[in-house]
């Protein structure tokens, strides 16, 4: 290639001013033509940047679930998920499968993971001060969603959000007795179908049903049995508790509708109806527990809402802007039963 040299020439002085004149002009013309571009490029760099910043999740939180053993639970996982997208929460939730360590494992996992919030929901109880220590020593607030724990230790949790299931199992009780009025019965014999031991709705319900029951000399329970809130579980247990009590047995307290739907079947297939010659009352208000209500074959659903995604996502705001939370949110909650025209029960959505 032959690089074309330009020759070097003498000129004189206005010449040359007329030459840096020109060349001033010509820089200034350009700067002219590409400023434009340059400042597109400026925009469109800090637009980008911003919408990075936009798209980045303002929220990080790291939920434990607890599994899928029924409608409630299902439902309540929808909700908070549901929520989620509302809030603009990016949500790691992990379902624990019925165990206690897989929880205790997720946890750890958020606090690696360095999460704004963690919120869980407790499959029982006890064993949570260690996992929750660290927690707390990682500077993650916790957030405790339906059930409770028992612990010595303070400041391990921020607000536990769920039901007042002392009401719920007082308003079974508090059923029972007018019904047991409305049928002039002088003895009432109940059997009882837990929740899973050790947890929060199982300990409170079965509290509040038998202080409500207790002034009242014509209820006698014969016998209390963990279902674990398992619809085969239920099954099971009236099974074994048509085997042992038969005729005996006049109202079925089932804590929660899986198990209430396990032992319908159970009931009929022993040649009661339910509904008639047993009085059935359950807890959650699931569809399917409703539709059953509407057909007479259960008495009464206490309402229990999975629906705390919202109150829990704005609860998640709070405490990462630093700012004081309730130590316990309660929804409200009703009583369906065949007081009430039940043709007018809205559908539930889980
Ligand atoms: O009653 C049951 C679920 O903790 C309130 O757990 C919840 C209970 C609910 O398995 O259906």
């Amino acid at each position: 290639m032959t690089w074309l040299k330009r020759k070097n020439s003498p000129k004189n002085s206005r010449d040359v001013a007329k030459e840096e004149q020109r060349r001033c002009s010509f820089f200034a013309w350009s700067l002219l033509r590409i400023l434009p571009l340059l400042l597109l490029i400026f925009a469109v760099g800090g637009c980008e940047k911003a919408a990075e910043q936009d798209n980045a999740p303002k929220l990080l939180l790291g939920f434990s679930q607890i599994g899928s053993e029924s409608a409630w639970r299902i439902g309540n996982t929808r909700d908070i998920e549901d929520q989620a997208a509302k809030f603009d929460v990016s949500l790691m939730l992990e379902n624990a499968n019925q165990k206690q360590e897989n929880q205790i494992a997720a946890i750890r996992r958020f606090i690696a993971y360095k999460v704004d919030v963690i919120a869980f929901s407790p499959i029982v109880e006890d064993g949570w001060d260690n996992v929750l220590l660290e927690a707390k020593n990682a500077g993650i607030p916790v957030i405790l969603v339906d059930r409770d724990i028992s612990t010595q230790k303070e400041g391990l949790t921020s607000c536990v959000i769920g039901a007042d299931f002392y009401k719920e199992g007082v308003m079974a009780g508090e059923y029972l007795i007018r019904k047991a009025d409305s049928l002039s019965m002088n003895r009432v014999n109940i059997v009882e179908i837990t929740g899973t031991e050790n947890s929060t709705p199982m300990l409170q319900r079965q509290a509040g049903f038998m202080d409500a029951i207790a002034g009242d000399e014509r209820m006698t329970v014969l016998k209390s049995i963990d279902g674990d809130f398992l619809k085969s579980r239920g099954a099971e247990c009236m099974r074994a508790l048509l085997e042992e009590y038969g005729d005996g047995i006049d109202v079925v307290f089932s804590h929660n509708d899986e198990m209430t739907l396990g032992a319908l079947p159970e009931i009929e297939e022993a040649g009661y109806l339910p509904g008639e010659d047993m009085i059935i009352i359950s807890i959650d208000g699931g569809q399917k527990a409703i539709d059953v209500l509407k057909e007479g074959r259960i008495n009464c659903v206490v309402e229990c809402t999975p629906k705390l995604g919202r109150e829990l996502m704005e609860t998640a705001y709070r405490l990462k802007a630093g700012l004081s939370v309730s130590t316990v949110i309660h929804p409200e909650e009703q009583v369906f039963s065949d007081e009430q025209d039940t043709s007018e029960i809205p559908p539930r959505g889980y």
